[in-house]
């Protein structure tokens, strides 16, 4: 069997792993996922995982040759370097893109990632006081990203760039795995992911990586 240029571990319910899986289609990458089994058998806490793929016991690693790559930031500016694709352009976009991607993965996605967890996936469930919470912060950080598209199709402008990649993460998962819409309580999010949905290579990310739907 060839093997691809790039692998990426992943699994289709990790919005973290569906940024670096997303791009990789985007650019038209020789790629193929590697599939991490998270729910049942726990992969990334074992210490195997750990020792020979991720200390940080994460997903998404992109291998590449010689290279393993983790932390989603990190892969989206390898491969932008790499491929010349949805490059910030210039000093003070590169800054700009990466204080995007810190404050996505901190606060955007960074909450909407655990809320769907203890939604869906956790046992037991998350505490109703925990929920409220992150609720509460979701809605901040979405209402600033909200804010931001107002001003231009994408998050740095006129052109999509990793800071896109990166914000999209969870918000193509179903509505119900939520329990709210983010695109019908947000205009300008709404009209900016049509706007990704429709680039050349888009994909779902269940239909683009590994593991859905759940064994029952
Ligand atoms: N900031 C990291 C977050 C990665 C992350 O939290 N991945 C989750 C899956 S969605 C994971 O592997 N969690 C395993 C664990 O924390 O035990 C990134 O962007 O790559």
């Amino acid at each position: 069997m060839n093997m691809a240029e790039y692998e990426l571990h992943c699994f289709a319910q990790s919005g973290n792993a569906y940024r670096v899986a997303l791009m990789l289609n985007l650019v038209g990458a020789d790629w193929r996922p590697l599939f991490v089994d998270f729910f049942v058998k726990g992969i990334p806490r074992t210490t195997e995982y750990r020792s020979a793929i991720n200390e940080m016991g994460e997903v998404p690693v992109l291998v590449h040759g010689a290279r393993k790559l983790s932390q989603s930031g990190v892969i989206l500016t390898y491969l932008a370097e790499r491929t010349g694709k949805f490059v910030p352009r210039g000093d003070e976009q590169r800054l700009e893109a990466l204080r995007w991607i810190i404050f996505d993965n901190q606060k955007v996605n960074g909450f909407l990632g655990p809320y769907r967890f203890l939604r869906n996936f956790a046992k037991p469930r998350g505490h109703p006081a925990v929920m409220e919470f992150l609720k509460g912060r979701i809605d901040n950080a979405l209402g600033i990203v909200d804010k931001r598209l107002s001003a231009g199709d994408y998050i740095l402008g006129s052109e999509p760039t990793i800071a896109d990649l990166s914000l999209v993460a969870y918000m193509y998962y179903p509505a119900e795995e939520f329990g709210f819409d983010i695109a019908a309580n947000h205009k300008h999010i709404a009209a900016w992911l049509d706007r990704v949905r429709s680039l050349l290579g888009w994909a779902h990310p269940y239909d683009l990586m590994p593991g859905y739907p759940l064994p029952q």
